[in-house]
């Protein structure tokens, strides 16, 4: 990846509040991942991704496809300029030609919009169901918020994610639906919400959940580890579908009790053999 240099600047969806598009510059690169760091901030929120994640882009792509952008520490929003911050630091620009985002997002071919009701398990809490909203929209993909939580629950999910499902739907199939912590001492129902928060809800023909990911027990594949993003393990699916859309890692040579549960559909999970093809250390296994 000798393209990306160290030091130069980009945008990135910060993958703590995933509803914000940040100023990030390159603070390290391993194969084709990338540290980024967050203009002004401490070295302490650096996180790492992959160089072709959907969620970088290059610097003036939020402003060039109507999306807000967070300016670096210690700036307005308002006034904020790409160009004046690039000169007077004397910086330079990821070149647009690395991003596997286009310049001119393509148009949603789908009936979410922003601002529809919705219910979504928390990726984070796969056993929560939980009313939500659409908070962005990206092409085919959007951002759902949590009602009644802050937004560093805020999540990415494809419009064809078996994670996602139409008001009602809970109730439809007999399961809990969390609800925004006012709502837990009225009687919910979805018409009373709707009416109270004055919006809609996705339209039930919007769902077109995609097929299973054709995980099975025991494959093996090399993934993040979510404790330690610097680094790339060996693991086995354990359990290849806890929930509908999400599998069970365990890190091989490791315990039972560091297996985790994580999307199908994540960017973490990587096939066997990326790390030799990549030129990114693989961590060893334990002794
Ligand atoms: N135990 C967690 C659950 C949060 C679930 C949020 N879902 C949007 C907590 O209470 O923080």
């Amino acid at each position: 990846m000798s393209e990306f240099e160290l030091g130069m600047v980009l945008e990135g969806v910060d993958p703590c509040h995933e509803s914000l598009i940040c100023c990030l510059s390159i603070s390290e690169i391993q194969g084709c991942r990338l540290r980024l760091h967050f203009e002004g901030y401490t070295e302490l929120h650096d996180f790492w991704c992959s160089a072709d994640s959907p969620f970088l882009f290059p610097v003036g792509w939020a402003k060039h496809n109507g999306f807000p952008l967070q300016p670096p520490k210690g700036y307005e929003a308002g006034s904020f300029n790409w160009f004046d911050y690039i000169m007077t630091n004397k910086l330079r620009a990821v070149p647009r030609c690395l991003f596997s985002v286009p310049w001119d997002l393509p148009l949603p071919d789908h009936f979410f919009s922003e601002g529809q009701k919705l219910e979504a398990v928390d990726p984070r809490n796969p056993d929560h169901i939980c009313v939500a909203t659409v908070a962005i929209v990206m092409a085919n993909r959007i951002c759902i918020h949590f009602d009644g939580w802050d937004n560093t629950y805020d999540f990415w999910t494809k419009v064809d994610s078996p994670t996602i499902h139409p008001v009602g739907w809970c109730e439809q199939h007999d399961r809990a639906l969390s609800l925004p912590e006012e709502w837990c001492r009225q009687v919910f129902t979805w018409d009373r919400y709707l009416e109270s928060t004055c919006s809609e809800p996705v339209m039930p023909a919007a769902f077109r959940p995609r097929q299973p990911i054709p995980f099975d027990l025991g494959m093996k594949l090399e993934f993040v580890d979510p404790r330690n993003t610097r680094l790339v393990r060996i693991g086995t699916v354990v359990d290849p579908n806890p929930y509908p859309g999400f599998l069970q890692i365990l890190p091989d040579g490791w315990g039972e009790k560091f297996a985790f549960i994580t999307l199908d559909s994540s960017m973490e999970l990587l096939p066997v053999g990326y790390c030799h093809r990549t030129g990114h250390p693989l961590e060893p296994l334990p002794t």
